[in-house]
């Protein structure tokens, strides 16, 4: 059912201090940069090899990532596993009593269409699922 891991998603207060420090240390630059106003959130992507890193930075106080910040402090957010079919994933989940954050599909970052499993619901691990739309 998981295809494999799409990205590793990391909160933190300011975007610009990660981009000054991953250019100096590795000289490693962004494969994207962009708003997702569903999540309220900015998120800088970076490509390692084969693996993909968010780094997420709040755009309200309201934002998940904000609340995150403030209660448990920058860090590991969540890991996101991707799939194949995202709605029949969700479903499949919530027929076994999963607790859903999002019961369908939302927009989020690089074009995915992406939901989340409520860490109460998955031994304190934030998991977002999601599926790749564009080719
Ligand atoms: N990982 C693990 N646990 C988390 C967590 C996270 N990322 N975020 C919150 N929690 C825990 C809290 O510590 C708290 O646990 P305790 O009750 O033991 O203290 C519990 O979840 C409830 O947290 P809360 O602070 O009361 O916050 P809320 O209930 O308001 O929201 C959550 C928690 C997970 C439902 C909310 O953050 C959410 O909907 N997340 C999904 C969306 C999201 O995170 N979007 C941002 C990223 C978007 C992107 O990648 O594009």
């Amino acid at each position: 059912m998981l295809k494999q891991i799409d990205h590793i998603g990391i909160a933190v207060n300011d975007l610009k201090e990660i981009e000054e420090t991953l250019t100096e240390a590795f000289n490693l630059f962004p494969a994207f940069s962009e708003e997702v106003e569903d999540q309220l959130v900015n998120v800088l992507g970076y490509n390692v090899g084969e693996s993909t890193i968010e780094y997420l930075a709040p755009t309200s106080d309201n934002s998940p990532v904000a609340k995150f910040i403030a209660k448990r402090g920058a860090g590991l957010h969540h890991i996101a596993y991707r799939v194949d079919n995202l709605t029949q994933t969700l479903e499949h989940l919530k027929d076994k009593g999963f607790r859903l954050i999002d019961e369908k599909p939302r927009n989020g970052a690089d074009g995915k269409r992406i939901a989340f499993i409520h860490p109460k619901s998955s031994n304190g691990i934030l998991i977002e699922l999601c599926e790749v739309t564009k080719s």
